[in-house]
């Protein structure tokens, strides 16, 4: 009887383990709290427009490129949110960026350290032309049948994405220290869950507007909400 109390212990201890093993989230997530982040800015939206005269079958005529693109009560989308002081591992999250429509899409992507997904779901040829210090910089062709193509970006850092054939194709890729990161939607609006709890440093960041920062103390099981005003 009690070699089997022994077996069955020792079951529930490796069971136990496994289930420990496999949680999900980041290192150190269990009871973290949520960061609600609303950016704004007063400003203008700014639009550019550009007149386009090849591959225009899958190009369309007019290239739109936006700078800086405001939805309804100002919010600002397109901005990268995030917590470089939280201490987490990256939870290897996938990060793709689709050329489409000679566009970027999504137009600023956040990833954590590691691979990126490049496609190509255009059906011409495209080149990728990355500017990077901390990554080595990559200008790659990546022909209409080359559907995919995997790239390395180890270190963090804000990586911008142009294309050589397409003047006015303009990405962003924002390699991120740790888990904990959003990219503002249309309505400015993003969302960082599991962040351990502590005093932090928010950071918003745009291409066009730059950096603005905000404290906040992040509390177990509940959510701060932070409002950032961008800048000109
Ligand atoms: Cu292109």
């Amino acid at each position: 009887m009690r070699k089997v109390i022994g077996a069955f212990l020792a079951i529930a201890l490796v069971a136990g383990v496994a289930a420990v093993a496999h949680r999900p989230g980041p290192a150190g997530a269990q009871g973290g709290g949520t960061i609600e982040a609303a950016v704004t800015y007063a400003g203008a939206q700014v639009v550019e427009k550009l007149k386009v005269n090849k591959d225009t079958e899958k190009c369309g005529t007019e290239a739109v490129i936006e700078k800086v693109v405001v939805g309804p009560n100002k919010g600002l989308a397109n901005a990268v949110v995030s917590v470089p002081g939280a201490k987490g591992a990256p939870k290897g999250m996938k990060a793709t960026v689709d050329q489409h429509g000679c566009k970027f899409v999504p137009h600023v992507t956040a990833m954590t350290p590691g691979e990126l997904e490049l496609k190509n779901s255009d059906d011409i040829l495209h080149n990728i032309h990355t500017y990077s210090t901390a990554n080595p910089s990559i200008n790659k062709a990546q022909p209409k049948f080359k559907k995919v193509m995997m790239e390395k970006f180890e270190k963090p850092e804000i990586i911008k994405l142009t294309c050589d054939v397409h003047s006015w194709m303009l990405g962003w890729v924002a390699v991120m220290p740790n888990p904990f990161f959003g990219v503002t939607d249309a309505n400015g609006a993003a969302k960082i869950d599991s962040v351990p709890p502590g005093k932090y440093t928010v950071e918003a960041w745009h291409e066009t507007l730059g950096k603005q920062t905000k404290e906040v103390e992040v509390k177990a099981g509940q959510t701060t909400k932070v409002a950032i005003e961008m800048k000109k």
